[in-house]
């Protein structure tokens, strides 16, 4: 006779196939997955059971997920860094030299996606503030996304990050070297080891198949730390659906002409109107005309 004790887990660990599991008591336990076809991702929901005689488990089946965070494949399909998302926190730091259109592109899909956003400025304690990047800061204020300035190092500020994700899962994403990793130590120091796992798998090649993991926040809440990125950005559907991205993009193009402008070059576009007039920062602009330019060369070469 063979008993079956299935049950849910949750994905907190993701190394290729294999996968760490966390069961209801928050006990750990690793596991390989049924088949080629199912592709778990730290923050998904997975029913998982025991392999007679072994210690790991088998993934047989994910459950429905509320949202993806995605970015394309070599070939413009859809790969899946994690799902079940609260909140993306999207990291820069005043060095390296910040990439803001990467940190646009995690803005972008995490409205896509349905996620709230967070933008965080790590290593203040390098220097003042530069002007240049207090101004992009202040277009994130002004479109209403919380921007908050902090340090891994001294811990300043730390404490309203850990607030802003209190009871969320939330993911740290962002250009490598900024400090994700070193941010989520300063938070839990309990779990260093694992987060110390992490980053020297990722910088050193190690296990150069770590995607993430995911860990318990003290006071509710877990964080998802990614591996660091050279480029992103997410699957759009159509080009279409680029100003989903830009949330106050999207507010002005309710005025504008024609239902279907896309900002670029069409009479009457209130988009165009609103950065002439300052109202939408060119900056942010010419992030969503980039995002437009790559989502229809991909759409072109893949369809
Ligand atoms: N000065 C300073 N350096 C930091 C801070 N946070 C991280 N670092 C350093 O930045 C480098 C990259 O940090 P890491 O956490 O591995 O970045 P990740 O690739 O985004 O995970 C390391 O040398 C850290 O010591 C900070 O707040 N201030
Ligand atoms: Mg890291
Ligand atoms: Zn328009």
């Amino acid at each position: 006779m063979t008993v079956e004790i299935q049950q849910q887990c949750l994905v907190v660990g993701a190394y290729s196939r294999r996968m760490t599991l966390q069961l209801d008591n928050h006990g750990e336990i690793e596991a390989r997955i049924k088949g080629k076809k199912l592709k778990p991702v730290c923050g998904d929901r997975v029913v998982a059971e025991p392999i007679l005689n072994e210690p790991e488990w088998l993934i047989t089946e994910i459950c429905p997920r509320t949202n993806e965070l995605t970015r394309p494949d070599s070939r413009g399909r859809k790969d899946v860094l994690a799902a079940n998302i609260d909140c993306v926190v999207a990291m820069a730091a005043l060095e390296p030299e910040p990439d803001w259109y990467i940190v646009d592109r995690y803005l972008a899909a995490a409205e896509i996606m349905g996620a709230n956003s967070i933008v965080v400025l790590n290593k203040t304690d390098l220097s003042p503030l530069p002007e240049a990047v207090n101004s992009v800061l202040d277009d994130y204020l002004s479109c209403g996304i919380e921007v908050i300035p902090c340090s891994a190092n001294t811990g300043a500020n730390i404490d309203q990050l850990l607030a802003a994700m209190k009871n969320r899962i939330s993911i740290i994403v962002g250009q490598s070297g900024v400090g994700k990793s070193s941010v989520i130590n300063r938070i839990i120091r309990d779990s260093a080891q694992r987060t110390g796992e992490l980053s020297d798998s990722t910088g050193e090649g190690r296990h150069t198949t770590v995607n993430s993991v995911m860990l318990d926040l003290p006071d509710g809440g877990a964080v998802v730390d990614s591996p660091g990125v050279r480029d992103y950005a997410p699957v759009i559907d159509s080009p279409q659906d680029v100003n989903c991205g830009f949330r106050e993009i999207y507010e002005r193009s309710q005025d504008c002409r024609f239902a279907n402008c896309i900002h670029m070059r069409e009479p009457g576009c209130a988009v165009k109107a609103g950065v002439d007039n300052g109202d939408i920062s060119a900056r942010r602009y010419e992030s969503y005309r980039r995002l437009m330019n790559a989502s229809q060369r991909l759409s072109d070469k893949f369809g």
